[in-house]
């Protein structure tokens, strides 16, 4: 018997290059500020929320900063980062991912997605993959961002599914924590293959159907 009856996606790094987005966007608000950073410090921005993002560059940095002025550094590079937003179209997405999105639901997969993100939705638009999802968990209903499992056992509870039953793929190492949390099997791509604790590694997504 088949043991996978679901996939939760991570998006930013997994589906979308938006990750090298997100680099830039930090990129800006580093330099304006003087502050080191790297794609070194990036690696651990990813699946990490906006304000915990800023956290960690902040601690390359001696200055303290006031709740409102994170608040407002934060929206900056939302700012920066939307407008490269704008540039995304779905002949950003490799046809091979939309392809294998399918041919996972043509197998009787649920799918879903499990981000961090607060622009998860807009970027599933702009990009035309939203209808290959049964349902979305992202930045705009969690209390807590990975490590924390909270993003893929909503994503479980929206497609009524036992996490015990749902494969987790992910670029973070935050993400491959939160999925072992959850008690579900995880899939490294990216960045994440650094993750002793991944369960399968993959150097491109068409090779999830020899996992399922
Ligand atoms: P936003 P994922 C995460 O998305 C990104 O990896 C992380 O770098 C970002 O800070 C976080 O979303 C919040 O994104 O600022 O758009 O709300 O990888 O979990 O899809
Ligand atoms: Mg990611």
């Amino acid at each position: 018997m088949r043991h996978f009856k679901a996939v939760i996606f991570d998006l930013d790094g997994v589906l979308v290059s938006t990750d090298d987005y997100h680099y830039h966007a930090w990129k800006k608000v580093a330099d304006n500020l003087g502050i080191p950073f790297n794609e070194s410090v990036n690696h651990r921005l990813r699946g990490v929320s906006r304000l915990e993002s800023l956290d960690i560059i902040l601690e390359a940095s001696k200055r303290e900063l006031t709740k409102e002025e994170k608040l407002s550094l934060s929206e900056e590079k939302n700012n920066y980062y939307k407008a490269y937003l704008k540039n995304l179209t779905p002949n950003d997405i490799d046809k091979k991912i939309v392809l294998t999105l399918q041919q996972l639901k043509d197998k009787g997969f649920k799918l879903a997605i499990g981000s961090s993100s607060k622009n998860a939705k807009l970027i599933l638009e702009l990009t035309n993959l939203t209808s290959y999802f049964d349902a979305i968990s992202d930045g705009t209903n969690i209390e807590k961002s990975k490590p924390d499992p909270e993003v893929f056992l909503k994503a479980a509870e929206y497609i009524a599914e036992e996490p015990g039953k749902c494969l987790i793929v992910e670029d973070a190492v935050s993400g491959i924590v939160a999925g072992n949390k959850a008690g579900m099997k995880t899939v490294a791509i990216g960045y994440a293959k650094t993750s002793e604790y991944a369960d399968y590694k993959i150097d491109s997504l068409e090779e999830l159907l020899n996992i399922v």
